[in-house]
């Protein structure tokens, strides 16, 4: 079998010295986690740890375990100044000199971990902006338009690891006889006729009244446009969104009704995957502006995300443009 480049020649010739350093670390982390998900029965890491998180979420071993090899594989790497992760409260400093800040989700769709569904890692990367020492708060709330690099490994029937560093998003399958990572797809650009939505349409009636109006309209008959389309709702952002870049569609967690933010959060889950998104031909929003245009204010804050092909994300705007009775 002819497999593809691998990732370290790969990196080698379309990165910097240091910033491949920085993914190839990450790298390094997805693949222990690849295989920790694949056995976390023997590994005893399903179930909880009984902790809470800054989320307010129980905590599960799998994400403790996850936060902990991403985070120390990155400052094995030297060049990571700062780290911010869904697990931690506080920002870290992880090398004075370091160069990098890495926002990460360690372990996105927790609640797949025990159901033995997909879940996965989501990263973003930024330069630092403060001077070489301790790394501030101000280093991490920079605007999607800042990133560098993002990414995530998605640990499901294969583990594949999906990046960009602004030149086009690729792909790379990890091969299980040498555990390296190998590139299968290059230059990804998101299809235009994807007919698939995808949210936790349980929540509909909850959702701001567009999310309402575009899901009907979704999921309308019509035949010319090929309606209604298919719902396809995984419960992991970074499976959701694999699928997304692959079959094309439209991925949404609105806001709820009366609100502005919704579920996920900004730093380390909207903004990789609308930078990715962006890369690869389709849109970001988050309800009414481009999503990596917005200046966060908190290391952990939420935010409401239409994401997806072209199409289906200007069809949202224009719903939203046009005002729906309350
Ligand atoms: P974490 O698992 O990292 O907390 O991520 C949040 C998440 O699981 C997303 O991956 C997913 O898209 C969403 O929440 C599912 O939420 P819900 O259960 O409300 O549909």
């Amino acid at each position: 079998m002819q497999k593809g480049k691998s990732l370290a020649k790969f990196l080698q010739e379309t990165a910097s010295a240091d910033l491949s350093r920085m993914l190839l670390s990450i790298a390094e982390g997805t693949k222990a986690l690849s295989h920790a998900v694949r056995n976390i029965g023997v590994l005893n890491l399903s179930g909880s740890t009984g902790e809470t998180n800054v989320q307010g979420e129980t905590v599960q071993k799998l994400d403790d375990f996850s936060n902990n090899i991403i985070m120390d594989l990155c400052r094995s790497s030297g060049v990571c100044a700062g780290f911010l992760s869904e697990e931690n409260e506080g920002l870290a400093t992880l090398s004075e000199a370091g160069t990098y800040i890495v926002s990460v989700d360690p372990l996105d769709g927790s609640g797949n971990i025990d159901i033995a569904a997909p879940v996965g890692t989501i990263f973003s990367i930024v330069e630092r902006i403060s001077p070489h020492g301790p790394v501030s708060a101000e280093d991490f709330l920079q605007p999607g338009e800042k990133v560098v690099a993002a990414g995530y490994a998605i640990y499901g029937s294969s583990t594949i690891l999906v990046f960009s560093t602004g030149s086009g998003v690729h792909m790379f399958s990890l091969n299980s006889d040498d555990n390296q990572y190998y590139k299968t797809h290059t230059n990804v650009t998101i299809p235009s006729n994807g007919k698939i939505y995808s949210l936790n349409q349980g929540n509909l009636s909850k959702f701001e009244p567009v999310a309402q109006q575009f899901v009907a309209w979704c999921t309308a008959h019509d035949k010319a446009t090929s309606r209604p389309y298919s719902l396809r709702y995984i419960g992991a952002m970074v499976a959701d969104m694999h699928r997304t870049f692959l079959k094309g569609g439209v991925f949404l967690y609105p806001a709820a009704k009366g609100e502005t933010k919704g579920k996920l959060r900004l730093l380390y889950e909207c903004i990789p995957m609308a930078y990715l998104t962006e890369q690869a031909g389709g849109r970001a929003i988050n309800g009414s502006r481009r999503i990596l245009e917005i200046q966060p204010t908190e290391l952990h804050e939420r935010c409401a995300i239409i994401i997806g092909c072209r199409d289906l994300v200007a069809r949202y705007l224009e719903f939203a443009a046009a005002g729906v009775d309350a």
